[in-house]
């Protein structure tokens, strides 16, 4: 990949012709102003930036594209701000714009014939969820951080979460797309139709391009019928082999009941009922691991809790879990997710961590927990593994947090080794690196090694053709050519 050129006008004139399209409210200059856009969730990546814009609408979008594609202006596209790999934010050269896009944030249309939701890109997930409901419908995608996350990043990251196993991730929920392409062109792809094969899937390209092949500006997303029953338990066992065999006896009753299943380690459990206020363990004793067990169905006599009861009653009695707690009441179901949603925070809280956010097939989380568990251990003496994910989908997130005492400086220092540790392991288990928090700024250097020869080749081909002056997000996802194999 090339450098991104440097811009053809100088700062006073662009941003006259910024403010010009976007309005004076729709633009920040000053450094105070545009600092919390330049650095990540996660405040690994602190960047500078020539200006925040702030379009209201696709047209003023196309025409901040064009008049950057014009004169060389790299572009950075951002939404909630919550990547966990540097996916949103500017690099140091203060060349970079900004490009937010919270202000379009209408939802234009549910219809209840299509079961589809027309959604601008800067609403929020769960400001989408929560419409999707009140019209008696479901948008079944949810991540820890959908009261944040914006439909535009959800889409351009390819967004996994806790219902992947049973919904699909973001790509399989994307109906129709509108987005503003390199050379500020409009791709009008708002459509809604279940079977359309009429050339290249170029939505689902642009899914999961983390904003380096166009911006998308308006989705159609898919529903689902809202269940009429959801039941939650929260599970106790031994290790993940033991949450291999939950999994199993669940999906062997009936599959289609089990909406989500979520791992979490002893202590990655420690730390957030240690570090958020208002949560605690809903169960007599502290478990080595848990299980979030997440139960759901759209028929009216299903008796769901009598069946989750004598399901995890049966998963007792066979030594598969060694305790449970099923909600009671919405709020209790809401308690068990924190539980689990809190994770990321408490890591944070707790000092530097190191995030490997990978998947490997079901059927190997355990292997992967143990081996790689292991082996950091073995790397730094006093590591604190503390993986939790989404075991029903193979996703997990195996974090390990710095050693007790540590300076966090000295633990990030080993960032590479240990990811390189965990990534090994990864591979060989048929894995990625990859699983849902996308490539970012924070890992193109392991491309090379992943998705090297002709499929990295495809993609800089790709990259060239819709992207020629790497204006889209540059520095993200593609490695510079010279690191290729
Ligand atoms: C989650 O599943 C998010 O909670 C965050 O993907 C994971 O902190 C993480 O690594
Ligand atoms: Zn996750």
């Amino acid at each position: 990949m090339t450098a991104s050129p440097s811009p053809t006008l100088a700062r006073h004139d662009l941003i006259a012709r910024f403010t010009e399209i976007v309005g004076p409210t729709g633009i920040l200059t000053d450094a105070a102003d545009t600092a919390p856009f330049c650095t990540d969730w996660r405040d690994l990546y602190h960047g500078r930036a020539l200006a925040v814009l702030r379009p209201a609408d696709t047209e003023a979008l196309s025409r901040i594209v064009r008049l950057c594609a014009e004169h060389d202006v790299p572009m950075v596209p951002q939404g909630g701000n919550t990547s966990m790999v540097g996916g949103a934010t500017p690099d140091g050269t203060g060349r970079e714009v900004v490009i937010c896009l919270s202000r379009m944030n209408r939802i234009r249309n549910i219809d209840p014939h299509d079961l589809t939701m027309e959604v601008e890109a800067g609403v929020t997930l769960k400001a989408a969820q929560e419409a999707a409901w009140e019209a008696g419908f479901m948008l079944p995608l949810s991540i820890s951080s959908e009261g944040s996350a914006q439909i535009g990043g959800v889409l351009a990251t390819n967004a996994g979460g806790n219902n992947t196993l049973r919904y699909g991730n973001a790509r399989e929920l994307v109906l129709g797309l509108e987005a503003v392409m390199p050379d500020g062109g409009v791709f009008h792809g708002l459509r809604r139709l279940r079977k359309d094969n009429t050339g290249y899937a170029l939505r689902q390209l642009l899914v999961g391009s983390e904003g380096t092949l166009g911006f998308i500006t308006t989705a159609i997303m898919q529903l689902s019928p809202q269940p009429r029953e959801i039941v939650a338990a929260l599970c106790a066992v031994e290790d993940a082999d033991a949450a291999l065999k939950l999994l199993g006896l669940l999906r062997g009753r009936d599959p289609a009941l089990v909406q989500a299943f979520e791992f979490m380690s002893g202590t990655g459990m420690d730390l957030v009922t240690s570090l958020i206020p208002a949560t605690s363990l809903p169960l007599e004793e502290r478990a080595p691991a848990y299980v979030l067990v997440e139960l759901a169905t759209p028929r009216p006599d299903a008796e769901l809790r009598e069946y989750a009861e004598g399901v995890l009653g049966d998963a007792l009695e066979a030594g598969i879990i060694t305790d449970a707690v099923i909600a009671e009441s919405e709020g209790q179901r809401a308690g068990l997710w924190k539980l689990r949603e809190e994770h990321a925070e408490a890591q944070r809280r707790a000092g530097a961590s190191v995030k490997n956010d990978v998947s490997v097939p079901v059927s190997h989380v355990p292997e992967l927990i143990k081996r790689a568990t292991a082996a950091c251990t073995a790397l730094i003496p006093g590591i604190r593994p503390a993986p939790f994910g989404h075991m029903g989908d193979g996703n997990i997130h195996f974090n390990l947090v710095q050693p007790e005492g540590m300076a966090p400086e000295a633990f990030l220092a080993r960032s590479h080794d240990i990811m390189d540790t965990v990534a090994a392991i990864v591979k060989e288990l048929d894995g990625s690196f990859s699983a849902e928090h996308g490539v970012g700024q924070l890992k193109p250097y392991m491309m090379p090694a992943w998705r090297g020869g002709a499929e990295l080749a495809a993609m800089r081909h790709i990259k060239a053709a819709l992207d020629p002056r790497n204006l889209m997000n540059p520095g993200k996802v593609l490695p510079p050519a010279t690191q290729d194999a």
